[in-house]
């Protein structure tokens, strides 16, 4: 029988109201634009730490100056303020020379930016909330914090963590980063990251919308290192016909192309451009399927099994082809991942001429390589992975596929991190902890 379409009901024009349109537009700045929602001078970094600001992205140090940013090459040479924010400005009373030109100018510094989904945005609810051993009061305390970052801790993750952990009721483990990996090689790169990834993000709404939120400035900024990393999302889904809801080879390869061209009209030249593979999902079934989940820790009597059934039940899996007790169901969404990740093979050789500002390189996922160096350690699958979701990397498993990036980045690809910096020691002496963070 032909159903009758619904009638969609006008939305409410509550956001003309005034007042209410500010908040309006604010909330679509953060949740649909992946901007800053404190940004003066709309140059898209900000004084603030959350709602998309310095936990994301360096932090601002003069929020009225559109032309001073984080990235920026230095104004007349930083003689007499600092444009970059790296902390680093003046004149050496000696050579007469700014500090900027003789420390930074030949340094060939480089700022970090990761173009991701929950992983790179480093997802994480704490363990604390849910095990009814663990509870308290202390471990609600950061709730703010951690709402308005979406959930997500990018100042502690892989790719743009920059600081140690200081809500210790909540998060646990070593922070490590390519973004503090550079900033140890070379310390004019102090806070030039940016963490544009948001949860749930697959190659279409990349292409589409959260690209948008990246600013470099082709010909006033310094070049930087990308890293393209949607690691599961097209071929993660809560639909139950989760086949039909993956994204398709042809379908990967035309958004990932669309992401270059964007890439080749913003960044500017001696940039790099990483293409990170997908994941293979089966090992969060293999390694936790029989392992009690944190909410039947008082009774020992959920397990990761039970907890995925369930989430697969009411449609709310973040990833039902992974997440599922059937076998052949995993392997078919491993395969697809394969096959996606080849198109982003392919694309980094077909593509890897075609653009002039960037060098153009895939990568495989680096988690491959970590879990190997972990399990020869003595470390469990688990120890690496978020106790509450069963899906996403932890603190310690963050950290750890940071260094499994940065090897690679120093053996395969050194033009991608430039040389160690001969100053570093100096920068310190004279200009400390460069404004912090
Ligand atoms: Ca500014
Ligand atoms: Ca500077």
């Amino acid at each position: 029988m032909k159903q009758t379409p619904y009638k969609i009901k006008p939305v409410p024009k509550i956001c003309d109201l005034p007042g209410i349109k500010a908040i309006c537009n604010w909330i679509a700045m953060i949740f649909e634009k992946h901007d800053p929602a404190v940004d003066l001078d709309d140059d898209r970094f900000s004084t603030y730490a959350t709602l998309r600001g310095s936990s994301w992205r360096g932090k601002d140090c003069d929020d009225s100056r559109k032309d001073i940013h984080p990235g920026s090459r230095p104004i007349q040479s930083d003689k007499d303020r600092d444009s970059n924010c790296n902390g680093i400005l003046g004149v050496d009373p000696v050579s007469g020379q700014t500090y900027e030109d003789l420390y930074c100018k030949e340094s060939q510094a480089r700022g970090v930016i990761v173009l991701g989904d929950s992983l790179s945005a480093h997802f994480h609810i704490p363990r604390e909330w849910l095990n009814t051993t663990e509870i308290s009061a202390a471990a609600f305390e950061p709730l703010p914090f951690i709402l308005e970052n979406e959930f997500d801790w990018p100042e502690l993750s892989s790719i743009t963590g920059y600081k140690n952990t200081t809500f210790t009721n909540v998060i646990h483990g070593p922070m490590n980063s390519v973004y503090n990996y550079l900033w140890q090689r070379n310390r004019c790169n102090h806070r030039d990251y940016q963490n544009l990834s948001v949860n749930g993000a697959r190659s279409s709404a990349m292409a589409d919308t959260i690209q948008k939120s990246l600013f470099r400035n082709q010909t006033t900024d310094k070049p930087v290192t990308v890293f393209y990393a949607l690691i599961g999302n097209d071929v993660c889904n809560t639909h139950p016909d989760t086949f039909a809801h993956m994204t398709t080879p042809e379908q990967m390869r035309n958004n990932s192309m669309r992401t270059l061209e964007f890439l080749g009209k913003t960044l500017p030249a001696g940039s790099h451009v990483f293409l990170v593979g997908l994941v293979d999902g089966r090992v969060l079934f293999d390694s936790l399927k029989d392992r009690i989940h944190p909410i039947g820790s008082l009774r020992n009597d959920v397990t990761y099994s039970d907890f995925y059934n369930y989430f697969n039940c009411l449609e709310i899996s973040p990833c039902v082809g992974w997440l599922n007790t059937n076998e052949t169901i995993r392997n078919m969404t491993t395969q697809r991942a394969e096959q996606l990740s080849n198109v982003l093979k392919q694309v980094a050789e077909t593509e890897a001429n075609k653009y002039h500002n960037f060098k153009l390189n895939y990568m495989e996922n680096p988690i491959f390589q970590a879990i190997k160096q972990f399990e020869k350690l003595g470390y469990h699958i688990w120890d690496a992975l978020e106790p509450v979701d069963g899906f996403h990397s932890n603190q310690l498993g963050q950290a750890f596929s940071a260094q499994v990036m940065w090897q690679n980045l120093e053996t395969k690809y050194p033009d991608a991190i430039g040389p160690i910096n001969p100053f570093n020691k100096k920068i310190q002496t004279i200009f400390g902890d460069q404004g912090g963070y």
